[in-house]
């Protein structure tokens, strides 16, 4: 199962004619770049290439009115002054002889990557198109889009495939208020836009690109807006409002389909956004949305207009989709206080309809809404002087190539194992490191010692990650630690999934974060370093559980930046399988890969779906969508509330409201 990539020169062939400021960003060189870039980093050649086609009137008419397209059609017969004339009834773009031609193509290159996903020729994929789509309205261009490409390919997803949920997630960094129009009311269709705001002063402009816009009706609840009040918003603000907003509603949604609004106008480096998200954002983004639907994710190209910002992006995009291991994020910062505040707004908002945000924080409306006026003033103040050499000049390095080492998984099994396919078994005839070997005493030791060589090679690179049957998964982890933390450039994030203690040893230094998701108090006291997350049904609960991996693990770990995982299952865990799945393919976001999970030799049944994940498959959809449990969601948020002190990811309010 591949990666469909969707790209045709022609989609190149239309241009702005006049003179027109708001226009000249969006030029034909932006699918140029973004295409050789991917031919450059041989990342085109390992993708599965769909021809484009164009799209039908009744399909355009799925979101755009009769009159609307008459008028379209007819402007590859304008003239210059005609075109010009016709452009000016709409917003912010602009019309050209070919651009109808285009448009058709860029929708049906989305109906394309549907149909390649729905029918699962491929997994997921990515369509190169312009023009852009997210803008344009039942009867209006805007904001250089002409046909709303991912809103017809949602409606056809439904129709021609009886799809009953899709996830729209619109990264770019406008507001697609063309999307939001059209699913407004749609309780089937979850729409997500973050987009830079400053308080209704960016374009569009509007009110109802706010968070309190939810939705309407039957869809209320389903329209999720995170408005950006300053520029600069860096890589740590958006992880923490996928964190803390999109994963855990998306999770609960439980859609079928996911379809991106694309844009790369959110990464550093750009005019329209003036955002300092690096590329490398965009794998993690597109890597967290990998493990919903059973992995049917289709990247549609919206906006974009730095050119080298743009194409690393979209390589960083393409090549998550192919299944290469993740880049590191270090030295990630915690979210801003503007952004916090935005958060908080968002989640409040939202905990009406959403169970997993039951127990965010409220807002004061009153106190927030003075405070606004305020902090826009403070804000406009802050922006001016720097406004000039932010942009144009703005440089960042070039994100370094991604490395896939030669073996994704290898195991250390007991002889009656079989080995599931594509996993690379670790025997004992491979060479294990004799100065290893002597240092462990234990019945255990043949095993342990091919635990300690699967680590080595991983630390070399030879290796992604490992799973390993042992007979005491705590001997185990704990010389997997001790093996590790001497050399100081080592850290270890250590998920423990299930009851049983877990050494103190290997718990009170920064060498290693440990997070326990158990169901027992221990008498241990959380540290910065431990951090037991006790759940009343423990490991059994699907979506207690996944409020903690959202909640806590996921932002530790992006901030404690491991550059080794170990997943332990601790004897007896309860977990079910989908929710040990989601959290093994979720975990790839750290160490690059380099995940080793850790299991008790008599949970062979267990091997079977880990190493499918650690090979890279998504893990199945978490179909049981029931309410989590009250007193579990209190948990985190105490754990929260109290950890983040130590750990800026896990905020979820702003100093002065929290
Ligand atoms: N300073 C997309 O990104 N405003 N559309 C331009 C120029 C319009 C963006 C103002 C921006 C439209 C798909
Ligand atoms: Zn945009």
């Amino acid at each position: 199962m591949g990666t469909a990539l969707i790209y045709d020169e022609e989609m190149t062939k239309y241009k702005l004619l006049w003179v027109d400021p708001a226009c000249k960003i969006e030029t034909p060189e932006r699918l140029t770049v973004s295409y050789e870039a991917l031919v450059r980093n041989a990342l085109a050649e390992r993708c599965i290439s769909v021809p484009v086609r164009e799209a039908t009137n009744s399909e355009i008419l799925l979101v755009h009115s009769e009159e609307y397209l008459e008028a379209v059609k007819k402007t590859p017969y304008m003239t210059l002054e005609d075109l010009k004339e016709f452009t000016l009834q709409y917003g912010d773009v602009y019309f050209h002889p070919n651009i109808y031609h285009c448009a058709k193509l860029a929708a049906g290159s989305a109906l394309q990557l549907v149909d390649c996903v729905m029918t699962e020729r491929v997994r997921n994929g990515m369509a190169l198109v312009r023009p852009p789509g997210h803008h344009s309205q039942h009867s209006a261009a805007n904001g250089f889009c002409v046909f709303n490409n991912v809103a017809i390919a949602t409606r056809y997803a439904k129709q021609k495939y009886g799809v009953k949920r899709v996830l729209i997630v619109d990264w770019d960094i406008h507001h697609g208020q063309g999307v939001q129009y059209c699913f407004e009311d749609d309780p089937s269709v979850l729409y997500f836009s973050w987009h830079r705001y400053e308080h209704q002063t960016f374009w569009p402009q509007l009110r109802e690109s706010d968070y309190d816009s939810v939705g309407k009706e039957k869809g209320a609840g389903f329209n999720i807006n995170v408005p950006w009040n300053q520029v600069g918003m860096e890589s740590s603000d958006y992880l923490s409002v996928f964190c803390h907003v999109l994963l855990p509603v998306a999770y609960e949604f439980c859609p079928d389909l996911v379809l991106v609004c694309a844009g790369f106008d959110s990464a550093i480096g750009d005019p329209e956004g003036k955002m300092c998200a690096t590329p490398e954002i965009f794998a993690h983004l597109t890597h967290l949305l990998m493990n919903l639907a059973g992995g049917k994710l289709c990247v549609v190209l919206e906006g974009g207009y730095n050119l080298t910002s743009l194409a690393q992006s979209v390589c960083q995009t393409v090549q998550t989709l192919l299944g290469d291991p993740l880049p590191r994020l270090a030295n990630l910062s915690g979210p801003c206080r503007s952004a916090l505040e935005s958060l908080q707004c968002v989640r409040s908002a939202h905990r009406q309809y959403w169970s997993c945000l039951k127990h965010a924080a409220s807002l004061p409306p009153a106190d927030i809404s003075t405070k606004r006026i305020k902090l826009a003033e403070e804000e406009a103040k802050t922006e001016v002087g720097e406004e000039e050499k932010s942009t144009e000049e703005k440089v960042w390095p070039e994100p370094p190539k991604r490395f896939s080492p030669p073996v994704r998984c290898a195991s250390v099994l007991p002889d009656d194992v079989t080995r599931p396919d594509g996993c690379k078994r670790l025997g004992a005839d491979q060479d294990v490191n004799p100065l290893t070997a002597s240092k462990l005493k234990d019945d255990d030791c043949d095993t342990l010692s091919r635990v300690i060589t699967l680590v080595e090679k991983m630390e070399q690179n030879e290796i992604c990650s490992g799973l390993a049957l042992v007979c005491d998964v705590t001997v185990a982890m704990t010389q997997v630690v001790q093996h590790l933390t001497p050399d100081p450039v080592n850290r270890v994030l250590i998920v423990c999934v299930g009851n049983g203690k877990v050494p103190s040893h290997i718990t009170r230094d920064g060498k290693t974060l440990v997070v326990q998701i158990n169901s027992e108090e221990t008498e241990d006291q959380n540290s910065k370093y431990y951090i037991p997350v006790f759940l009343k049904k423990g490991c059994s609960d699907t979506s207690g559980f996944m409020h903690a991996v959202f909640g806590l693990i996921l932002p530790l770990g992006y901030e404690y930046d491991p550059n080794l995982v170990l997943l332990v299952r601790m004897p007896d865990s309860g977990v079910c399988d989908a929710v040990w799945q989601q959290l093994t393919g979720l975990l790839q976001s750290f160490a690059k890969g380099h995940t080793l999970v850790l299991m008790q030799e008599n949970e062979k049944a267990f091997v079977g779906p880990t190493t499918s994940v650690l090979l890279g498959d998504p893990a199945p959809p978490l179909e049981n969508r029931q309410a989590p449990n009250t007193e579990d969601l209190n948990v985190v948020e105490r754990l929260r509330d109290r950890l983040q002190v130590n750990w800026n990811l896990l905020q979820t309010t702003s100093e002065c409201t929290g």
